[in-house]
C-alpha cells in the first residue's frame, strides 16, 4: 500500500526540489530520509520511480518549520538526495531552493504576506545563518510572474530580491577555513573559502584547461575529474569538512578572465557533474575569493576594490551578479553584506507516495 504525504514542487532559481512542511514528515532521521529516498527515486541514475530529474540540481528537497529563532519567521533545512547514491546529506545549504522558501512559507500560512512586498526571514539550518528574502505579495497573495531574470532560466517571472547577513565561515568555521589566502594541493595554488558555501577556487589553467569548456566536455575528461576530486578529497579535510568522499561539498571552481565584460569566468564541480550555471552561494564564495587580496582569483584578475560592488561571475549560460558590501583586505576581509535575485516558480503541490514497507501508517 502506499502512503500519501503532501508536497509542493517549485523551482527555485536554477534548481528544482520538493518542499515539506517539517511536521508532515516522520520525526526520526532514519525514517525521513528513507522516505525522501523513495519519493525521489534514489538510488538509481535516472530516478524512474520517484520525482528526482536524475540530476543533483532537480534532486533536491527543502524542509520548512516555523522558527524558534529570535530573528526569523521560519526555519529552512536543505536536504541534497544524491540520484545515484542512497545519500541524504544536509552538510551543504542551497541558495536557489531557498528563493521558494518564502512564498511556499507564506502559501502554507506559516508567515502572513503584508502589504505589496512581504519580506520573510529565513533561518537556514544547514549554515545557522539568515537570510532575508523579499516576496511579491500583491492583495496579499503571492506573485509569481513578473519582468526579472535570471540567466538558466528561460523567459521571465516576479523578482526574489534575497540579502545574506552573516553567511561567511558557516560551514567550514572560518571565511578561510586554512588561515590561508592560498594553499598548495596536489602542486595546483587553490584558494579554500566558505562564503555560504565551501569552495575550491583554482585556475582552470592550472589544470590544462581553458576555463570555457562546455559542462558536457568537462564531464567527458576523466583525467580532468579525476584530479578535481583527488584535490576536493584532500581540501575536504583543510577545511574541516573530514572525510568528504560522500559529501557534496566542496565545490570547485575553475576560474579563468572574464570572456563576456564579467569579472570572473567560471566552471564549477559541484562536486560530480558540472553545474549548467552555478550555484548561489557558490558564487557569493568565488566573488568573495574575486576580491580577497592574495586568493589565486585576485591574482587573476588584480582587482582592487572596497565598499559596494556587484560581481558579475560568468558561468555556462550566463551571468550570476553578486552584490556586496566589503571592508579591510586578505584575511582581515569582512563582508558587511551580500544580496542577490533570484526567481522561483509553483510547480504543483498534493502529495507525493511512497511504500508504507518504508513509513507505515
Ligand atoms: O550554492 C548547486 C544550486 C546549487 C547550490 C550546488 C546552490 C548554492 O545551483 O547556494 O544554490 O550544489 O552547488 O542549486
Amino acid at each position: 500500500m502506499l502512503r500519501g504525504i503532501p508536497c509542493s514542487v517549485y523551482r527555485g532559481g536554477t534548481s528544482k526540489g520538493l518542499y515539506f512542511l517539517k511536521s508532515d514528515l516522520p520525526a526520526d532521521i532514519a525514517t525521513r530520509d528513507a522516505v525522501l529516498l523513495a519519493a525521489m527515486g534514489s538510488p538509481d541514475a535516472r530516478q524512474i520511480d520517484g520525482m528526482g530529474g536524475a540530476h543533483p540540481l532537480t534532486s533536491k528537497v527543502a524542509v520548512v518549520s516555523p522558527s524558534s529563532h529570535p530573528d526569523a519567521d521560519v526555519d529552512y533545512l536543505f536536504l541534497q538526495i544524491f540520484p545515484e547514491k542512497a545519500i541524504v546529506t544536509d552538510q551543504q545549504n542551497c541558495g536557489n531552493l531557498l528563493a521558494a522558501v518564502g512564498p511556499f512559507a507564506i502559501e502554507q500560512g506559516l508567515v502572513k504576506a503584508t502589504g505589496d512586498v512581504t519580506s520573510v526571514r529565513i533561518h537556514m539550518l544547514n549554515t545557522r545563518s539568515i537570510a532575508v528574502a523579499h516576496i511579491q505579495t500583491p492583495g496579499g497573495v503571492v506573485e509569481y510572474d513578473g519582468d526579472a531574470r535570471i540567466d538558466g532560466v528561460p523567459g521571465t517571472a516576479a523578482p526574489v530580491p534575497t540579502d545574506f547577513l552573516d553567511v561567511a565561515g558557516s560551514s567550514c568555521g572560518a571565511l578561510l577555513p586554512t588561515g590561508n589566502a592560498q594553499d598548495i594541493i596536489q602542486s595546483v595554488a587553490v584558494t579554500l573559502i566558505d562564503n555560504g558555501m565551501p569552495v575550491i577556487v583554482v585556475k582552470a589553467a592550472d589544470l590544462g584547461q581553458t576555463g570555457v569548456e562546455t559542462p558536457e566536455a568537462m564531464e567527458a575528461d576523466t583525467a580532468l575529474k579525476a584530479r578535481v576530486e583527488a584535490i576536493r578529497l584532500e581540501a575536504g579535510h583543510l577545511m574541516n569538512l573530514g572525510d568528504v568522499t560522500d559529501k557534496s561539498v566542496p565545490k570547485i571552481s575553475l576560474i579563468s578572465k572574464a570572456q563576456n565584460g564579467g569579472t570572473v569566468s567560471t566552471r564549477t564541480f559541484i562536486p560530480h557533474r558540472v553545474h549548467d550555471a552555478i550555484g548561489v552561494f557558490g558564487a557569493v564564495s568565488v566573488a568573495t575569493a574575486c576580491v580577497l587580496k592574495g586568493s589565486v582569483a585576485n591574482d587573476l584578475l588584480g582587482l582592487d576594490v572596497q565598499g559596494a560592488i556587484d560581481l558579475e561571475i560568468e558561468h555556462p549560460t550566463g551571468f550570476f551578479t553578486v552584490s556586496m558590501d566589503i571592508e579591510g583586505e586578505g584575511k582581515a576581509l569582512t563582508i558587511r553584506r551580500s544580496a542577490l535575485l533570484r526567481t522561483a516558480r509553483k510547480l504543483m503541490t498534493g502529495e507525493v507516495f511512497v511504500s508504507q514497507k518504508v513509513w507505515p501508517l
